[in-house]
């Protein structure tokens, strides 16, 4: 389904007077507004190709109705994102769920679109269909050499597809680990892993970075052979200035304090990217800023005063990724919604008072320097962000627009009620 032009705009006059007042008010408030909607403006997020389809858990999954089929409908599903929101103008690709037939032609759609291809991510964690060898005990930590290597071929494969498409990094999360006590040398389990990631690292093209994404737990369930960020840093340091660690979220165990994680990963110069999602448990892959939005400001937080210390630019200097997929909503205005919440919480970064705050830190002055946080976290961006959307010509309420085009009920008489998007 393709959006033109003259629809967007006659959706915006419609809320246009309302929106004035709001963002004239907040202009008004805020010093430097002009300079945080332009940083809006900027700031992509790259959208999971998993994530168009409804999720499911290990207790099954409702079909979703409508979903794309295929990888140009994976992408035309974006390019509508885009269109709304003129935010999401990359996809971020899993081999081999998404393996182009033909490069030329899907490199020719995305451009179209005006999608990018972000991160090319490998799976190892399942077995595919003719498969020599399987993953059951895991794939590069594995005690098979037969099993590591067809690991490491297939990162190898999903480096190539990448080229072809124009991507610059690979994000590699092992699902590798143990479920009982004994049953692994973590030590053995280690130094496999890196060897395997080190034959990777040396395939990646000049210009290329490789994420080593972490989890704590699931699909294993005693230890994880890139379990935390230490683990994950651990391989990064060893393998190369081209190698970086990737913050899933949802991957840490209850109440990690991330946004630490984040600041002290910056200062490595380590932090690679993200994947974007929300929690309240474990690894849900919830909206983002759907359970706890103060955690995800305090973590932009962190973003932002780390990377203007490393002069860093927001927009391009790391990796932004959703990576959230469920079972109960409709999987784009489900991703709508998170993309708004992560801009949410960048502009509330953006206000901020760093000096005051250094200032309150060296004073040991917590009372205000609590109040300058919550200060900037309880000022409603909301009109902020629509502004941005406004100025890049997208809708000023993609959620509201998204329904009132009836967006799912066309998808659905195209693509049919029984359709499956991811490959989970
Ligand atoms: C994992 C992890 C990876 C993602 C897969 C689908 O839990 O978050 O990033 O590629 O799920
Ligand atoms: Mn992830
Ligand atoms: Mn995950």
């Amino acid at each position: 389904m393709k959006l033109e032009k003259h629809q967007i705009e006659e959706h915006n006059h419609k809320l246009l007077e309302s929106h004035k007042c709001k963002v004239d008010f907040l202009k008004s408030e805020i010093k430097g507004s002009e300079e945080i909607i332009r940083k809006l403006v900027e700031f992509q997020i790259a959208i999971p190709s998993w994530a168009l389809g409804t999720g499911g858990t290990r207790f099954g999954r409702f079909a979703g109705a409508g979903e794309a089929r295929s990888l140009e409908e994976k992408l035309e599903d974006i390019g509508l994102l885009h269109a709304l929101n003129k935010s999401s103008g990359a996809i971020s690709l899993h081999i081999p769920w998404d393996i182009p037939k033909n490069a030329k032609n899907t490199k020719a759609l995305a451009a179209q679109l005006g999608i990018k291809f972000d991160a090319v991510n490998s799976n190892t964690f399942q077995d595919q269909k003719n498969q020599s060898h399987s993953y059951k005990f895991g794939s590069l930590q594995h005690v098979d050499k037969a099993v590591r290597d067809q690991a490491i071929d297939h990162n190898l494969e999903v480096i190539h597809y990448g080229k072809e498409l124009g991507s610059e990094s690979i994000t590699v999360w092992l699902s590798d680990g143990s479920c009982f006590p004994g049953q692994l040398n973590f030590r053995k389990a280690f130094e496999n892993t890196l060897d395997g990631l080190q034959k990777i690292y040396t395939a990646l093209p000049g210009n290329w970075k490789m994420f080593v994404e972490y989890k704590a737990y699931e699909p294993n369930f005693y230890s994880m052979t890139v379990g935390d960020w230490g683990q994950s840093l651990l391989y990064a340091s060893k393998l190369g200035p081209k190698a970086y660690t990737l913050v899933d979220l949802g991957h840490h165990l209850p109440n990690a304090n991330i946004e630490q994680i984040v600041s002290l990963l910056l200062m490595e110069g380590k932090l690679g990217g993200f994947h974007f999602n929300d929690s309240k448990y474990g690894d849900d892959d919830l909206t983002v800023g759907s359970i706890n939005p103060y955690q995800l400001f305090l973590i932009f937080h962190e973003l932002v005063e780390g990377m203007d210390a490393r002069k860093m630019n927001h927009a391009s200097d790391l990796g932004w990724m959703i990576d959230a997929s469920h079972n109960v909503k409709d999987p784009l205005e489900d991703l709508l919604q998170s993309v708004e919440a992560i801009q949410l919480a960048y502009a509330q970064a953006l206000l901020v008072d760093q000096q005051a705050l250094e200032h309150a830190q060296q004073k040991n002055d917590v009372t205000l320097a609590q109040e300058i946080l919550q200060t900037a976290y309880r000022t409603d961006t909301r009109a902020l962000v629509a502004e941005a959307r406004l100025q890049a010509g997208a809708a000023l309420n993609p959620v509201g627009f998204f329904r009132d085009l009836k967006v799912r009920e066309h998808l659905i008489k195209e693509r049919g009620m029984q359709t499956i998007a991811t490959g989970l």
